[in-house]
């Protein structure tokens, strides 16, 4: 495998009680942090990071999740890293990764489905967009066509 790099976001509330915790996993898991920053989103910043997830219903409590404090973004080099850090996150909803996978991000710091505390770019294209959004001088914004609730794109 190669040395590959990925986007980590330490979503607000966690960032603050949790960073410590999360810094220890990112480490003991042999990621290399690259890059890190932390910001307030504004709600433009929101709607271009999660543009494929515009006009869903939970949009608006993800928007105001995202936006109830601090962010920190971080880039994370290890080989495989995409795959590895998805993998430590575990699923989306901290609910169901409290069953399957008790020891993960999510499980251990997620509050619920939306408020799930971590993030990880989940492909390679992914990964290339989000960490320009968030390190390339005068971020680069590709949004993508909003998707609706239940339609086919
Ligand atoms: O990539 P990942 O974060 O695991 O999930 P996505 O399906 O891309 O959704 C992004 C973000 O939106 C998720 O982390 C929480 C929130 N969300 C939600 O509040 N309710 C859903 N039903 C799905 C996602
Ligand atoms: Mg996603």
């Amino acid at each position: 495998l190669v040395q590959e790099r990925t986007l980590a976001m330490i979503k607000p509330i966690i960032s603050e009680l949790n960073y410590e915790a999360v810094m220890g996993a990112i480490a003991f898991s042999g990621f290399r942090v690259v890059s890190e920053t932390k910001m307030t989103l504004s709600s433009e910043d929101v709607e271009l990071f999660y543009n494929e997830h515009k006009g869903k219903s939970f949009f608006p409590s993800l928007a105001a999740y995202m936006q109830s404090g601090e962010v920190i973004a971080l880039c994370l080099e290890k080989e495989g890293a995409i795959k590895s850090w998805r993998a430590l996150l575990g699923p989306t909803n901290p609910e169901a990764a409290k069953f399957k996978e008790p020891r993960c991000l999510r499980a251990l710091f997620g509050l619920d489905g939306t408020r799930n505390g971590t993030h990880g770019s989940d492909s390679p294209e992914s990964a290339r967009n989000e960490l320009s959004f968030w390190f390339n001088t005068g971020r680069v914004r590709v949004p993508r066509p909003p998707v609706v609730d239940g339609a086919t794109p």
